[in-house]
């Protein structure tokens, strides 16, 4: 497909790549001047003589400019355009079967010092990882067009918004780019004036040979995402998938931002933010890290199901935090789409999520309706006869395999959600009431429970962990770590990290701090029964933590943290046995001293490193609970 060749340039002969290799056709690039332009224009002038792409397209980021790009892609047959009768303006798209998650064993942090990298991430020594990207880069675009894709994480231009720019020679990679970041000319106008930008590389890793007939889903074996953190560089090459394509999420709103974060003083957060407005209409805002698989984006739209509560949606994944002049935590969430795990995803357990995609989006890898609309496992109780899977083969209940790929994924603007904070693009964010940290954790982790100040808070985040749910998956019952739910997305060693949360928590006026609870919705009893509700019932919780900052409730103090007086919780509506209340908050000090000695271990894989404060915590916490059990045996 050729994108407005009637401004076509001829890119500069220097960049031409050798005899063998036709200049590529440049179209739609923007008329700035400058320095930083001349410096953009360098650089995909590079990585063009690099990757050696047919054309080079500049996006503006136009509508026009998106429905071409979609229109071809239709015409190409990597995407299936749905009925617009049930889904207008979206699109179905299926991936190679090998190419369907983020790469986490193909992920690298390419720092000078490979302690930088912490043992927490796989370290290449960058001037050797440079070589062998230039190998693999080497005519990775043979064929193709190379896409310029300049885009800003937080409103163009906010006070806590960065800018970057991903080359790409996947059209899927720039839709999706457009949904989940602001793209267009009014981005590259600042790097003409010289903003800093971070620069993006992505090949999916299929050069084309002249007339060789291209596949919907071109993708290599061979994979890499890797991260330079001095140079504030991102490299990506085989996959056309989520993390490992849309370079501006994980990539650089996570890993690379946490670096600039660390250097400049603010965090770059793995947490959906939301609005919690009570009864009186007084509103808080919550900013919250989950792993994966514990109800994250449910929670970022959840529906309170006690009256009088209401939440606005502000983010579902990532949030930049910033302290304020004020003494506050300031947030912004740097992305303007959702990229959400569809499964499980339906009215029962997410209608607002249902609602966001009526429409313009562009689904991977679930299922298809013969009526040309899309399905996944969750949505609807009953399962629609006739569905095609993910990989395009006709499926039914018997199949033996799901319909859609557990990891398949819908790609929506956040404009569209129904219950999204009418501020939600602020530039100057909102300031931050409460952080929660939660795991899904079967024992032990009660409902609720307080930090006891901001140390004992980032103790709690450290901590976070979840069981491992099939045997498949390691040991079951063996606790995977997760701190702060970024241990695949920390761009730095992860002690520094902790200590980086420590010093961001001394420049807070202490009583304007975000207070920091732990929450887990997925506790069961000795009969192996989930002992709370969740999901909507989830706002009981945050009820409570809201009276509790608000001074309207006294805490009981635990050996682990404060926890709720049961009373005190909202339970109108609901049945919750007393038995499973009381469950659900005990804490068990032999078990607990168990626990302390595997964050004992998992400290002790930083070489030293965890910082002091946090070697504290998990001391005291250690002599409270000795003492509790001293107390509970005599
Ligand atoms: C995501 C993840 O895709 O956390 O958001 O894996
Ligand atoms: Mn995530």
């Amino acid at each position: 497909m050729e994108l407005n060749m009637a401004i076509a340039e001829t890119l500069n002969p220097s960049i031409a790549g050798g005899k063998n290799t036709p200049r590529p056709v440049v179209s739609a690039v923007p008329a700035y001047s400058g320095a930083g332009m001349d410096a953009l224009r360098a650089w995909v002038d590079e990585i063009a003589a690099l990757t050696k792409p047919a054309r080079i397209h500049w996006v503006d980021g136009s509508r026009a400019e998106n429905e071409t790009l979609l229109r071809g892609m239709v015409d190409e047959g990597r995407l299936i355009k749905l009925n617009p009768e049930w889904r207008p303006g979206s699109y179905l798209a299926r991936s190679h079967p090998g190419d369907v998650a983020r790469t986490e064993g193909r992920t690298f942090i390419a720092s000078e010092r490979e302690e930088d990298a912490g043992p927490t991430n796989n370290w290449a020594e960058p001037t050797a990882m440079r070589a062998e990207l230039e190998g693999v880069f080497d005519g990775s675009m043979r064929g193709r067009t190379m896409y310029v894709v300049p885009f800003s994480m937080g409103a163009v231009g906010g006070p806590l918004s960065h800018i970057g720019v991903q080359l790409t020679d996947s059209a899927y990679a720039v839709v999706s780019m457009s949904i989940m970041t602001r793209v267009g000319k009014d981005v590259t106008k600042l790097i003409a004036e010289g903003a800093d930008w971070v620069r993006t590389v992505h090949s999916v890793g299929a050069p084309l040979a002249p007339g060789e007939q291209d596949v919907p889903w071109p993708c290599s074996d061979t994979k890499y995402v890797v991260h330079f953190p001095e140079t504030l560089e991102v490299f990506s090459y085989g996959s056309g998938y989520g993390g490992n394509a849309i370079l501006a999420k994980k990539c650089f709103a996570l890993r690379i931002a946490s670096v600039i974060g660390r250097d400049q003083g603010w965090l770059a957060e793995h947490m959906l933010l939301i609005r919690v407005i009570d009864p009186k209409g007084k509103a808080y805002h919550v900013a919250a890290a989950f792993p994966s698989a514990c109800g994250k984006t449910n929670l970022a739209m959840l529906r309170p199901t006690i009256p009088g509560w209401h939440v606005e949606t502000l983010g579902d994944d990532i949030a930049w935090i910033r302290p304020g002049e004020d003494g506050r935590l300031w947030a912004i969430n740097p992305e303007a789409g959702f990229f959400g795990v569809a499964p499980g995803t339906g009215e029962s357990t997410n209608v607002t999520a249902i609602e966001t995609l009526w429409g313009n989006t562009i689904f991977t890898n679930v299922a298809l309706r013969p009526d040309g609309d899309v399905w996944w496992e969750g949505l609807t109780d009953e399962i629609p006869a006739n569905l095609t899977d993910w990989q395009g083969n006709p499926w039914t209940p018997q199949s033996g395999t799901p319909a859609a790929h557990p990891n398949s994924r819908f790609t929506v603007a956040a404009a569209q959600c129904p219950q999204i904070a009418e501020d939600w693009d602020a530039p100057q964010g909102v300031p931050l009431d409460v952080i929660l940290f939660g795991g899904r954790r079967a024992t032990n982790v009660p409902l609720v429970v307080e930090a006891t100040d901001w140390a004992h808070g980032v103790f709690l985040g450290s901590t976070i962990s979840s069981e491992r749910t099939a045997a498949a998956e390691g040991t079951l019952g063996e606790l995977r770590r997760d701190p702060f739910a970024m241990l695949p997305f920390c761009g730095y060693n992860m002690a520094d990290y902790f200590g980086h949360w420590l010093t961001v928590g001394g420049k807070l006026r202490h009583d304007l701090a975000p207070r920091i609870f732990q929450v887990n919705w997925f506790r069961r009893g000795a009969d192996g029964r989930f002992l709370w509700p969740g999901f909507g019932d989830n706002s009981r919780v945050i009820d409570w933590i809201i009276r509790r900052i608000s001074g309207e409730v006294e805490s009981i103090e635990s050996p682990i943290g404060r926890l709720p007086n049961t009373a005190d919780l909202n339970l109108e509506g609901i049945e919750v046995p007393q038995a499973d209340l009381d469950e659900l908050f005990s804490i068990d000090p032999t078990s607990w001293l168990h626990e302390a000695d595997l964050t004992e271990e998992f400290y002790a894989t930083f070489d030293g490193k965890v910082p002091a404060a946090l070697q504290a915590e998990l001391a005291s916490l250690r002599y409270r609970l000795t003492a509790a059990q001293a107390a509970a045996t005599n």
